[in-house]
């Protein structure tokens, strides 16, 4: 008989975990099968994003946030969005190597993921692993990625709390504003605050957060820590602060809201992907696009009704 990986992951075996996790970034059959059965058992951790340029401590700060939540006698999850080359991995095994202290704790979940080319810091698959370690029944799953711009933004459609990392003496916040990242954080970590510049940096985003708070009329202003990550310091700040953003979440009925916008998408891309997929599996298995691409080549036809002309075909054969 097969391996039941789904129940495999419901008793504890992180081995599965790995598994499904690679089946799910290689769009292998296997993972759908296990993510049907998985499904009914998320909905219970909560999801925290960690972004912010390269180098800003993102990972040090995870590492030490994580050690805070298992004081808290909190399970973890930890998913390190990494844009660097699949081919080298040397930022990801950097990441491994730098939370080594919880590698060793069993109660405690790392997963480096590339990004593949993806534009954007998160994973094509992202959002799946999420509900891979809710289902595995970490109560708090981290995702670190990198801020590279606009297409950054999708990690608030993921994470319940997105915490932007900034560091002075780089222009970060400037370049964040001009990227529209800063609309993003619901929490600002100034980390390297030992570093000259954190005053400054930490007036400047104040002044960012105020004059925020006059032009728009929402409902949670968002939360500025100070942190040194490398000694630890003002980590507990950040941790009560994802806290604050979490009973805000919760009491207004934010928390519900914001899921059912992300199961809203979440599904939509679902099914765009699915379309996707079994249109293309047909094209490709008959060789018609290929005789198409000439045809549009030669301006014997044009893209625009080959389009329209597969999207209505292939619908009316899926009817019959
Ligand atoms: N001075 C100082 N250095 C820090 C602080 N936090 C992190 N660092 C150092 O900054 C460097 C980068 O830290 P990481 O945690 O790897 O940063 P990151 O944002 O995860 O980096 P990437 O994942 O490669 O984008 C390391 O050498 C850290 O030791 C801090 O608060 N102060
Ligand atoms: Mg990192």
């Amino acid at each position: 008989m097969p391996k039941d990986y789904a129940a495999e992951i419901l008793g504890g075996s992180s081995t599965a975990v790995a598994r499904l996790i690679t089946w799910l970034e290689d769009e292998d059959e296997r993972a759908y099968q296990c993510m049907v059965k998985l499904y009914r058992h998320t909905g219970n951790a909560y999801i925290i994003g960690i972004t912010g340029s390269p180098g800003a401590g993102k990972s040090t700060l995870t590492d030490r946030l994580t050690s805070h939540i298992r004081k808290a006698g909190l399970t973890v999850g930890i998913i390190a969005v990494d844009p660097s080359s699949p081919f080298t991995g040397g930022a990801i095994l950097g990441d491994r190597v730098r939370m080594s202290e919880h590698n060793l704790d069993p109660d405690v979940y790392i997963r480096s993921m590339a990004t593949r080319g993806f534009l954007g810091g998160t994973s094509k698959a992202t959002g799946d692993v999420v509900k891979v370690l809710d289902a595995f029944g970490k109560d708090v799953v981290i995702i670190e990625t990198v801020g590279v711009g606009q297409d950054e933004v999708d990690i608030i459609g993921i994470a319940d709390t997105t915490c932007l990392v900034l560091v002075p003496g780089l222009g970060d916040a400037i370049q964040s504003m001009k990227a529209g990242i800063m609309e993003i954080a619901d929490v600002f970590v100034i980390n390297k605050a030992d570093r000259a510049g954190a005053d400054q940096l930490w007036a400047e985003v104040c002044y960012r957060v105020e004059q925020d708070a006059h032009i728009k009329s929402t409902d949670w202003s968002p939360t500025m820590v100070k942190t040194v990550a490398v000694n630890n310091e003002g980590v507990d700040d950040l941790w009560k602060a994802i806290g604050q953003h979490q009973d805000h979440l919760k009491n207004s009925g934010k928390l519900l809201e914001k899921r059912r916008e992300r199961t809203y998408r979440e599904t939509l891309r679902m099914i765009h992907n699915e379309l996707f997929r079994v249109v293309r599996e047909q094209l490709d298995s008959t060789g018609q696009l290929d005789h198409l691409v000439e045809d549009i080549l030669d301006h014997k036809q044009d893209p625009y009704t080959v389009m329209r002309q597969i999207v209505k075909n292939w619908l009316s054969i899926s009817q019959k």
